[in-house]
């Protein structure tokens, strides 16, 4: 499938527009393009011109660029560009902290062309002084090269995991398997994985071998042989296919998932028990009898434990809970009932209303809440008054014609630099989620970042605070703010806090988390959709929740519409709340 690529190309030409200070509606367009082509789970190449036109934000234009793309493998647009511009300079955008505009300066200024001669120049402090570069921004720029080759290193959980699962379906279809799962960091949703491992069973291991080596995605074969494989794909993830006999499968799976932490206390726990746990299987110490290891649960069984789910395998105190029977009954995706976080075309989103509810219903969501950006987002369309009075409009009709599904009247509104929200308290008290969250003013100090969010929690009109730390996996760092400040104020305002499915944000943090349950505040689990295809994202989300111990009644999203409306309605400031609200 070329649709990654193609998805590379689309950002490429939105980075080297950005860099030639183009239209920023231009550039956006293209990104747009890119998040729906890398989005699809259909393959482009099989589609007909007509339905790609009809994909949201694919023109006639863009719909020539793909085919273009699918029959030569370039796009004659890109390569003008990259006549223009030196490559080098789109690895340069990708340090966190360099803008198009700083860019195009150290280029035409110090002759900057590559990622290598930026960092040489910051390593001998050559930066600093030139226009519009102080000491601070120099050290920023440092710290941004150091976090983009850290990202190098690990892989962000969102592009290993397809990569994994592309990996299973291929190699069922090739080769006669036995069982396949995927194991280590992957399994237990590390935000960030070294590599993807799989363990697996056949009856003919070298014919699995030799689909493993012969899959299209295999850059380099880094070791071949007859029970263990290793390659490097073309994104540069390292995979390591493990075949294992069939009675050891699920000792091996239990070895390979880890952590290696988790793996040594329950070595420990069988040493004591007299017992042996490896990747075969459980024996006994003294006579070496074999007491399992065809199934993962015999492992636990074996230490007297019950199953110990696998985002828990941290040695985070998951196994003296298992000891004595106090794991959390984990949330499920089953258990969540509808998206409160989703982009229509009215702002930045692809779709109109109706498509996204067909979608939300096939999910069996019996809600979804609309929430667009707000004015203050010029580039996403955000809605200013009188656009979102028209919306709610919208909304209201579609619902009068909608049964056993309803659509709440939200927004995602800006917190803007000063704390305060990006439109008026009335108008955002008629509705029946107000999202707030943080776009810009990233690199202000701990205390501003902390205030600003806090005087929006504070505002009795905001029901959830959005993707609270704000980073981006890999590319951009939280800002610096005082999560404890904002989770003990939430737990007096009763303001939930977002976990953020999407897979470059997981945000909150597992560890977030974990942290927020302590507090007692409410969590929402939404995925930020702006196409139908990121709804899948809510399973990231569940297991992020999972991973930091977060239970059903933990997340609000998991409440009949009623209860979630009257939750929403009541929970926060009783009494204090939006006496204008409309019920
Ligand atoms: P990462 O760094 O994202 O790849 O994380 P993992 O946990 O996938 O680590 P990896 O790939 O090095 O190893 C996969 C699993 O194999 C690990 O979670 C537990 C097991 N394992 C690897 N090395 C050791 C070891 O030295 N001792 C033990 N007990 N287990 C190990
Ligand atoms: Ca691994
Ligand atoms: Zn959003």
């Amino acid at each position: 499938m070329k649709n990654q690529q193609i998805a590379v190309v689309f950002n490429e030409i939105a980075s080297l527009l950005e860099l030639k200070g183009e239209n920023p509606f231009r550039i956006r367009a293209y990104q747009r393009a890119a998040l729906t082509i890398g989005g699809l789970a259909r393959d482009a190449a099989g589609m007909a011109d007509a339905e790609l036109r009809a994909l949201p934000g694919i023109g006639p234009d863009l719909v020539g660029k793909i085919r273009e793309f699918l029959d030569t493998g370039r796009v004659n647009t890109l390569e003008e560009l990259l006549r223009e511009i030196p490559a080098g300079l789109l690895d340069i955008l990708r340090v966190p902290g360099v803008g198009p505009k700083t860019a195009k300066m150290l280029h035409e200024k110090a002759g900057v062309g590559s990622l290598g001669e930026l960092e040489r120049l910051t390593r001998e402090g050559k930066l600093a002084g030139l226009p519009g570069i102080q000491k601070k921004t120099e050290e920023n720029i440092r710290k941004g090269i150091d976090m983009l080759r850290r990202g190098r290193e690990r892989h962000p959980l969102g592009r290993a995991m397809p990569v994994a699962e592309e990996i299973v379906r291929a190699l069922r279809a090739k080769a006669p398997m036995g069982r396949i799962a995927v194991a280590g960091s992957i399994r237990r949703w590390k935000e960030t994985v070294k590599d993807i491992d799989i363990v697996a069973t056949s009856v003919k291991p070298e014919k699995v071998m030799a689909a493993f080596t012969g899959l299209p995605m295999v850059r380099e074969v880094l070791a071949r042989g007859t029970t263990k494989s290793s390659l490097l794909t073309g994104d540069g993830i390292q995979v390591d296919l493990r075949v294992v006999e069939e009675e050891s499968f699920g000792a091996a799976l239990q070895y390979f998932t880890g952590s290696k932490e988790h793996n040594i206390r329950l070595r420990e726990m069988a040493s004591r028990a007299g017992l042996k746990i490896n990747e075969y299987g459980v024996f006994r110490e003294s006579d070496g009898k074999r007491i399992g290891g065809k199934q993962e649960g015999e492992i636990y069984k074996a230490l007297g434990l019950p199953f110990i789910p696998p985002e828990l395998r941290e040695d985070g105190g998951e196994i003296e809970a298992a000891a004595d029977g106090s794991l959390p009954r984990l949330v499920t995706l089953e258990e969540i009932r509808g998206d409160l976080h989703v982009h229509t075309n009215w702002s930045d989103g692809g779709h109109d209303l109706d498509v996204l509810v067909r979608a939300a219903k096939r999910k069996g969501y019996q809600y979804i809440a609309v929430t667009d950006h707000s004015k203050g987002l010029g580039v996403a369309h955000g809605l200013d008054e009188r656009r979102l009075r028209e919306q709610i409009a919208q909304i209201d009709e579609a619902n009068r014609s909608l049964k056993g599904f309803r659509v709440l009247r939200g927004v995602e509104v800006d917190i803007r630099g000063d704390g305060t929200l990006d439109l008026p308290d009335d108008l955002l008290g008629e509705l029946d989620i107000v999202v707030a969250s943080i776009h810009s003013g990233f690199r202000q100090s701990r205390e501003k970042i902390t205030a600003r969010l806090l005087s929006a929690m504070r505002n009795p009109v905001v029901s959830v605070i959005a993707h609270p730390s704000g980073r981006l996996i890999g590319e951009r760092d939280p800002y610096d703010v005082d999560m404890e400040a904002i989770f003990r104020e939430a737990a007096v305002c009763g303001v939930a806090m977002e976990i953020n499915a999407y897979p470059a944000r997981l945000d909150l943090s597992d560890h977030h988390v974990r942290m927020a349950r302590r507090y007692g505040i409410p969590l929402i689990v939404s995925t930020d959709a702006h196409i139908t295809a990121h709804f899948d994202y809510m399973e990231y989300g569940v297991a992020i929740a999972r991973k930091g111990w977060a239970v059903a009644g933990d997340v609000l999203n998991t409440l009949p519409c009623r209860s979630l409306l009257k939750r929403l309605r009541s929970g926060k400031n009783p009494g204090v709340r939006s006496p204008g609200r409309k019920a």
